[in-house]
């Protein structure tokens, strides 16, 4: 039924309701609403949502969370878990009891149905929000979460405050909404090689992934200027490879504990972490922790420069395939998730015979672990054995290879998704060999390019390279708000989406980002309102 809805289009712009309306006005967002968004005649325009639903329908009154609000789980389905992740951030800024109960809903209650039955899309939901209650509804744990996420940006932004917000009237307005990705991969990646960020911080990003309704978070865990990853049978990796860091800085690395606890942390909000062991390029770290790794044997020293240099591994050494096995073994037994990315961008100094048959070694080890292997754009250049996934950041034409070889794609066009290059206007802050990237750029593109089908993309992903970013106010600026336009990208219909529409929204977000602490960047594109 969720589905069928989807495809009544408006035909024109509806009035926007007075604020004691009585009577439904539903807009399904795959009209075009442009007409509208400066206008004020929009109804779903005003609500603040990222990303944008498929379908929402504004109804009449709203509903306020009172203080004896419950979060209630009826019947036999466990999803506790997550009526307590979501009723406990809103206890943080109400500061109301909340409490998780299970059986019937009363007055004011909350309520999480998992209907497993239900004809719902994965990670689908519909939420109607009534003035006597709320109600959440979807088929998989996923779904209710992401439900959770939508009326948590009905709210005052306040909501997502982490201390108590006084004075704030909790009130969400009636609607029903509809909801399903577009697609299944919505990701953002960090690269912890470069800078070594710590087991919070890259926590934190978690949560605000997983308020915008993204689902992977791919952790760039090495690379020249350093290894990230604790290997028990490769120890010099870490207690040197790790030592580092660009600018020379201490560095750092996760132990399989912390790396563990990333993962747990993630997957309870639905956030799948997939991790990269950048090879045979990007290889300076463990050249320099094992010399039998090194080209031909030969001790090469620890790099904390700027530029890409991209040290290839040797790759036919005696070491070397033993090495492979070793690291991705004990990842791999770490990781729950069903993916495996094996890095095998810019390589250069070697050729590209030595270049496939490393790639396609490693591709078919990983697969015997049962993992879905990705690779950068250049793994087309070898001969893949689908199913596997490229990661197209650079070469259109590597991204089309990949495809006719049976392969799929995750689109990460580097003049829209890197989130290392500089914005524009007034922030010089970032790279700009593919920039600037302002927020219009993150948001304004299709990730079907032309002559691919929308299946050919398993869905997006954001790049956050750090080179240049040191800390986490910097991690801050860079992601948010491109991550907010580019998580719409990946989850939003491309025929309801427009720039004009989301500007509209981004001031919501804006104000979110703010109650939630992030140093984000008040990027010119938008009036903001005064501060
Ligand atoms: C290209 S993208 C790289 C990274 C750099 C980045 C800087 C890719 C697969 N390789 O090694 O950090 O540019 O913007």
């Amino acid at each position: 039924m969720i589905l069928g809805m989807l495809g009544v289009l408006l035909s024109g712009c509806q009035p926007a309701p007075p604020k004691d309306a009585s009577g439904d006005t539903s807009v399904d967002t795959g009209g075009d609403t442009a007409p509208c968004a400066d206008s004020g005649c929009d109804p779903v325009a005003d609500l603040p949502l990222v990303p944008l639903p498929a379908l929402v329908e504004v109804g009449s009154g709203s509903f306020r969370l009172g203080t004896d609000a419950r979060f209630v789980v009826p019947g036999d389905a466990d999803t506790t878990a997550t009526a307590e992740l979501l009723a406990s951030r809103l206890r943080s800024s109400t500061g109301y009891a909340l409490p998780v109960v299970t059986g019937a809903p009363s007055a004011g209650d909350v309520t999480l149905v998992l209907d497993t039955g239900a004809a719902l899309p994965e990670e689908g939901y519909t939420l109607d929000v009534q003035s006597d209650g709320v109600t959440l509804t979807a088929s998989d744990e996923a779904g209710l979460y992401y439900a959770g996420q939508t009326l948590s940006q009905l709210l005052p932004a306040e909501a997502l405050a982490a201390t108590v917000a006084t004075g704030v009237d909790w009130v969400a307005p009636a609607v029903h909404i509809e909801d399903a990705p577009r697609f299944a991969w919505r990701g953002g990646m960090i690269d912890v090689a470069r800078h070594f960020f710590d087991v919070a911080t890259v926590e934190r990003q978690v949560d605000l992934f997983a308020l915008h309704k993204i689902n992977r978070l791919h952790l760039h865990l090495t690379d020249d200027q350093g290894w990230r990853i604790e290997i028990h049978a490769w120890p010099n990796l870490t207690t040197i490879g790790g030592s580092t860091e660009v600018g020379g800085g201490e560095g750092g690395y996760y132990t399989q504990e912390d790396y563990a606890a990333i993962v747990a942390y993630a997957a309870e909000r639905h956030v799948t972490v997939v991790p990269e062991i950048d090879l045979p390029g990007h290889a300076n770290a463990a050249a320099a922790s094992y010399p039998e790794l090194a080209v031909d044997g030969v001790p090469i020293d620890l790099y904390t420069g700027t530029s890409v240099i991209s040290t290839p591994i040797w790759v036919d050494g005696p070491a070397t395939a033993g090495f492979v096995t070793d690291v991705w073994d004990e990842i791999n037994a770490i990781t729950p998730g069903g993916y495996a990315h094996l890095g095998g961008d810019e390589v250069i100094d070697l050729s590209t015979d030595d270049y496939a048959a490393f790639v396609q070694s490693v591709q078919s080890t990983l697969s015997a672990s049962g993992k879905l292997t990705l690779g950068w754009d250049e793994v087309a250049e070898a001969d893949l054995a689908p199913p596997f996934v490229a990661q197209y950041w650079y070469d259109a034409q590597n991204a089309r290879t990949a495809i006719t070889q049976g392969g799929r794609i995750i689109a990460s066009p580097a003049a829209h998704c890197y989130f290392d290059m500089v914005y524009d206007g007034d922030a010089t802050f970032g790279q700009v060999w593919a920039g600037p990237v302002d927020v219009q750029a993150a948001y304004d593109w299709d990730p079907v390019l032309s002559g691919m089908e929308e299946t050919d993309v398993l869905g997006v992903e954001g790049a956050l390279w750090t080179e240049l970013v040191d800390d986490e106010g910097k991690v801050d600026f860079m992601l948010w708000p491109r991550m907010a336009a580019l998580a719409e990208v990946g989850w939003s219909r491309e025929d309801a989406r427009t720039w004009d529409g989301f500007r509209g929204r981004l001031l919501g977000e804006g104000a979110r980002l703010d109650a939630l602490g992030v140093g984000w960047y008040r990027t010119p594109e938008i009036d903001w309102p005064a501060e």
